[in-house]
């Protein structure tokens, strides 16, 4: 429709982008995992798949973020006071219940009872697919108190704050989304909004399935549910809940139902952010749930010790409860128990979390439990909609869109790597991309950019394991390159455009540091006359989705650089490869895929590999006091402890990290950082080839799109195939 309304919109005298840029960014969440599900969501909703998404619906999303002086400001992100892309579904609600306690009736069954009951409402997001008349649903619950209704009489008596409380307590389950590594905050109102949002979506499933008749004993022919890392673990334990407690199943039938049910993905290497739930905590909240965890955990060590009799370490650290003061409930191992296949998002992660958090697991369960599907991107929004012009210009040679549908089919560009007038246009659109980006970092930062120069992006959450770090040192050092030359030589430089975008989340107090250390090295880089068009720094304020859209195609360069064996998958690596962007990498998560893909000629690596990491770390800690092995980086540390870029008090910290303590390796990696970066400029001279690379990279990326994955989902996991809704007029026809 999109020309209509742009036809339409012009009567009035507005542009189409008027009207979208009207449009809130839908709040995804924390990060990668988030945008990966909703890529999900389009290719399944593409690849005709029966399948529905489940999700809170936060009425404050991530929050938005403001640059003041350098710093990160956060304001709430009110993302719902226009969202014409929902449904609310009064008719559809599930009361959900918590605290009370539990008594064994006469027949010496479990009931819970009393405690509060919080009504869960759905709102339904269609999900259409592309081309075809599928329409999925993404259904998301926010809460409410049950009744619905303030209390009148309190209203009547005059005391109007305590009438409505009860509603407002209820509300706030769904009111905000906690940043993920702030785990202590909140940690009793968390655990409310996780149980809420598994306790509706299961009750929906069931209830869904109930009306087909059909005996429990189907249920996992009919249903498969996959957890989305462990925010929802306890949806394991809730089914256990219903099936024995509600459908008066006997606790091993039911365990054997729901343990083939549940399919788990993790999404971090990272064990430190995996969730660990305080055992009182839970018994107060979730009172019956506690008991069946405790079951659970009890029928899992005997299983173990019959196992592996007298090996109690094992026993210790496969246990569900791990034995703190207080005990806490390990979420990540109910999701490792209560589903039949665990997988990670790729090839590099997969293997790694075998050999390491789930080598225990892999031990007692089998190999054939753990899996791996790599993650992908989808081609409909992160090149046809973002980059209109190039997915076009790919159409008009491959003859058509069904590249869209079938990524793979971009490997037919390899054949036009030498013919002048595709490259050109090729060239030209990119160029389209830059002027449009420059556009809008004059019009947000007041900063001119060359568009002529390499575009260098680095667009993602502020983690220390990605290592931004690692990309303004080198920036910094790039500009003690230019101040030492005589003038006469710079022309022979290729200019550089660094552009810097990404949240750090509030309690994140390096990556805050981070970003305001960024900031503060643009201000003296941009405004030095020995520089001008040589190097500029740039930071997009509030990076999202939107501006995503903008960057992505606009990139020469993306940087995806964090120390090996840190980063799960990584996708922007993907979204930057399929516009046509060369990237900068290291051999870590699923860069090593498309490394393979796109050729490593095509690509800039460097750095330290993964096995080779630990030995390095353990180095350091041998040597405490040791030397910053590279000499430009200590030229770098000691310009910034100089003053170069204003007080260095606020800035050391950024620096003293790497000099005290330099766990992500970035002192060891810095040189061949550098190498790899001369090897850019070096390739960038030659236009010729730099476009041709540009063109092998999206012809290589027909592997990353999700549909790819979601078909392995769906055939290695799942087991369901695609259904086409048919079209009602041939329903009609056959009448
Ligand atoms: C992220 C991972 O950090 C990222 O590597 C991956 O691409 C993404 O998930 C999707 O799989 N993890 C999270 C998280 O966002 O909360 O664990």
């Amino acid at each position: 429709m999109k020309d209509v309304v742009t036809e339409g919109l012009q009567d009035f005298g507005f542009t189409v982008e008027d009207l979208i840029s009207q449009e809130h960014d839908a709040a995804l969440g924390n990060g990668g995992l988030g945008r990966l599900a909703s890529c999900f969501l389009d290719s399944m909703a593409t690849c005709q798949l029966p399948a529905w998404g489940y999700g809170l619906r936060y009425r404050y999303g991530m929050f938005k973020q403001q640059i003041v002086d350098g710093n990160q400001i956060e304001h709430p992100d009110y993302w719902l006071d226009f969202n014409p892309w929902e449904f609310p579904r009064p008719d559809v609600t599930v009361d959900v219940q918590f605290y009370g306690r539990v008594r064994k009736n006469r027949e010496g069954k479990s009931v819970w009872q009393d405690g509060e009951i919080i009504e869960a409402v759905a709102h339904d997001v269609p999900i259409p697919g592309y081309d075809t008349r599928n329409t999925n649903s993404l259904r998301l619950w926010s809460s409410r108190a049950s009744s619905g209704e303030f209390d009148f009489q309190k209203f009547d008596a005059g005391d109007y704050e305590n009438a409505v409380a009860d509603q407002l307590t209820a509300e706030t389950i769904s009111a905000v989304l906690y940043p993920n590594d702030d785990l202590d905050r909140g940690r009793e109102l968390r655990l409310k909004q996780q149980y809420l949002w598994c306790a509706a979506s299961l009750s929906d499933i069931i209830r869904r399935f109930k009306k087909s008749d059909r005996p429990w004993s189907d249920f996992t022919d009919y249903v498969v549910i996959q957890l989305n890392g462990t925010h929802p673990a306890l949806a394991i334990v809730e089914l256990q809940r219903i099936l024995v407690d509600l459908e008066e199943l006997n606790f091993n039938e039911a365990w054997q139902i729901v343990s083939r049910t549940f399919a788990y993905t993790t999404h971090t290497t990272l064990p430190e952010v995996r969730e660990k739930w305080p055992v009182p905590m839970i018994k107060k909240l979730l009172p019956r749930h506690m008991q069946l965890i405790y079951e659970i955990n009890h029928n899992w060590l005997e299983r173990v010790k019959k196992e592996f009799p007298g090996d109690l370490g094992l026993l210790n650290r496969v246990s569900i409860i791990e034995e703190t003061d207080p005990k806490t409930v390990r979420t990540l191992f109910i999701g490792i128990l209560g589903s039949f296949k665990v997988n990670g998002v790729s090839e590099l992660h997969s293997e790694q979390i075998t050999q390491t958090t789930f080598k225990d697991f892999v031990k007692i369960l089998g190999r054939g439990r753990f899996t791996n599907v790599t993650n992908g991107i989808t081609p409909r929004r992160w090149l046809h909609q973002a980059n209109p012009k190039l997915s076009a210009l790919i159409a008009s040679k491959l003859g058509s869109y069904d590249f869209l549908k079938d990524l793979y089919l971009l490997q037919r560009l390899k054949l036009y790597t030498n013919d002048s007038e595709f490259k050109k246009a090729w060239a030209d659109i990119k160029l389209e991309n830059k002027a449009r980006l420059a556009n809008y970092i004059t019009d947000t930062t007041g900063v001119q950019v060359n568009i002529n120069a390499l575009f260098d992006v680095q667009v993602k959450w502020f983690d220390e394991h990605k290592r931004q770090q690692l990309n303004i040192f080198g920036v910094i050092h790039r500009y003690l390159k230019i101040k030492a030359m005589d003038p006469s030589e710079r022309s022979g430089l290729v200019p550089r455009v660094s552009i810097f975008g990404g949240k750090a989340a509030p309690g994140n107090w390096i990556g805050k540091k981070t970003i305001h250390f960024i900031n503060k090295v643009a201000t003296t880089i941009n405004k030095d006359p020995d520089v001008g068009d040589l190097l500029k720094v740039v930071f997009i304020e509030d990076y999202n989705v939107s501006k995503a859209e903008l960057i992505c195609p606009a990139s020469d360069l993306s940087e995806h650089i964090s120390t090996a064996g840190t980063e799960a998958s990584g996708t922007s690596n993907m979204k930057f490869a399929l516009n046509g962007g060369l990237i900068i990498a290291t051999i870590d998560g699923s860069n090593i895929e498309v490394i393979e893909e796109i050729g490593e000629d095509n690509t800039f690596l460097f750095g330290h590999l993964a096995p080779d990491v630990e030995d390095v770390r353990r180095a350091h800690a041998e040597n405490p006091g040791r030397e910053c092995p590279s000499k430009n980086l200590l030229s770098v540390f000691n310009a910034v402890l100089d003053g170069m870029f204003g007080d260095p008090e606020p800035l050391a910290a950024v620096v003293n990290r790497v000099i005290d303590q330099d766990h992500y390796i970035i002192s060891d990696d810095f040189d061949s950082y550098i190498a790899a970066q001369d090897m850019v400029d070096e390739t960038y001279r030659d236009q010729d080839k730099w476009i041709e690379k540009s063109i092998l990279s999206v012809a290589g990326m027909g592997k990353f799109s999700s549909d790819r994955s979601v078909w392995q989902y769906s055939e290695e996991i799942w087991n369901i195939e695609s259904v086409a809704v048919k079209d009602p007029k041939r329903r009609e026809y056959k009448k």
